[in-house]
């Protein structure tokens, strides 16, 4: 474990500089600097320590008030076309001119690695800015839509023009499957791969939250980047503690 701070060991300059196959796992943390909120932190800013995940985060609580949680989800896309990358994703996308081949496999919704220029990340929850149908799953195209939810932060969900359905973000919400290709792909790159680096995730939220043990199990060093330390990994693995903007510039370029 290196606390915030200490100087980084030369035995992960070695560990990056020395690999081929490089998987950067990532969860919001890795998104907090560009100023959006994660899910679980330690400080009481998180959204499941603010909204309630179950009424937010399930199919069942959009078929209770879809209006509701399509607000919820169109303030939240607004905030994540506003944001900008931050040092993480701009240190991640530069480590494909030392590595021959790096991943990102991400939780996250935004977009924030494909504008810092990563052009090969996997997304195992979904992407806020796309959205289907939840009938019969058609894509809808939002671009020519500008509605704000009201005071309350509710609106109502534009209707399918295939079947008159609701539509809904192109995200997983729990109880739901994560896309069965990324999860695969995902999973292939974890056993394949000589170095795998988490980034900013609480490591609660299953499968995706396994990762991080098969590369371990097939040899890979896995380095933990996050300010809390994560439960039971750093006895195995590496952790760096601090936020993922003032490590990976250190770390990765
Ligand atoms: C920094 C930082 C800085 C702060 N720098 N770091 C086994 C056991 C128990 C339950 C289950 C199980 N298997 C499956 C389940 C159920 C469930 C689950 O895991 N529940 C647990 C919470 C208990 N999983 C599912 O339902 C999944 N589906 C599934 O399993 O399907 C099969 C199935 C079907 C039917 C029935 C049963 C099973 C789907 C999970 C979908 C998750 N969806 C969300 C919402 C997405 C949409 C949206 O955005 O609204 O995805 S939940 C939320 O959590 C989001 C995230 O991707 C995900 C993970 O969070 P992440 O990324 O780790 O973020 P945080 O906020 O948790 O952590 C942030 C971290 O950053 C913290 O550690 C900070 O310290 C750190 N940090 N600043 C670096 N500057
Ligand atoms: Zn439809």
């Amino acid at each position: 474990t290196i606390s915030a701070g200490e100087t980084l060991p030369d035995q992960l300059h070695d560990a990056v500089g020395n690999a081929s196959y490089v998987v950067v796992f990532t969860g919001a943390g890795v998104s907090a600097e560009s100023g959006i909120a994660t899910f679980r932190d330690a400080e009481k800013a998180a959204l499941w320590s603010r909204f309630d995940p179950m009424q937010l985060a399930t199919a069942e609580g959009f078929l209770a008030d879809p209006a509701m949680v399509w607000g919820w989800y169109t303030a939240r896309r607004r905030q994540v076309m506003q944001a900008l990358p931050n040092p993480a994703h701009e240190a991640i996308a530069s480590l494909a001119e030392r590595v021959p081949r790096v991943e990102v496999i991400t939780q996250n919704i935004d977009d924030l690695h494909e504008r810092a220029g990563s052009d090969r990340v996997t997304h195992l929850h979904g992407e806020i800015l796309k959205s289907r149908c939840f009938d019969c799953g058609a894509p809808q195209d939002l671009s020519a839509l500008s509605q704000e939810p009201d005071e309350q932060g509710r609106l109502e969900p534009p209707r399918c023009a295939a079947c008159g359905g609701a539509t809904r973000p192109g995200v997983v919400w729990f109880g739901e499957m994560l896309p069965e290709e990324a999860m695969n792909h995902a999973y292939n790159a974890a056993i394949q791969c000589d170095l795998m680096i988490s980034v900013g995730t609480s490591g609660v939220v299953y499968p995706a939250a396994e990762l991080p043990q098969p590369a371990h199990d097939n040899g890979a060093q896995v380095i933990h980047v996050n300010p809390e330390r994560p439960p039971l990994v750093c006895e195995r693995d590496w952790c760096l503690l601090g936020p993922a903007g003032s490590w990976l510039p250190r770390l990765l370029v």
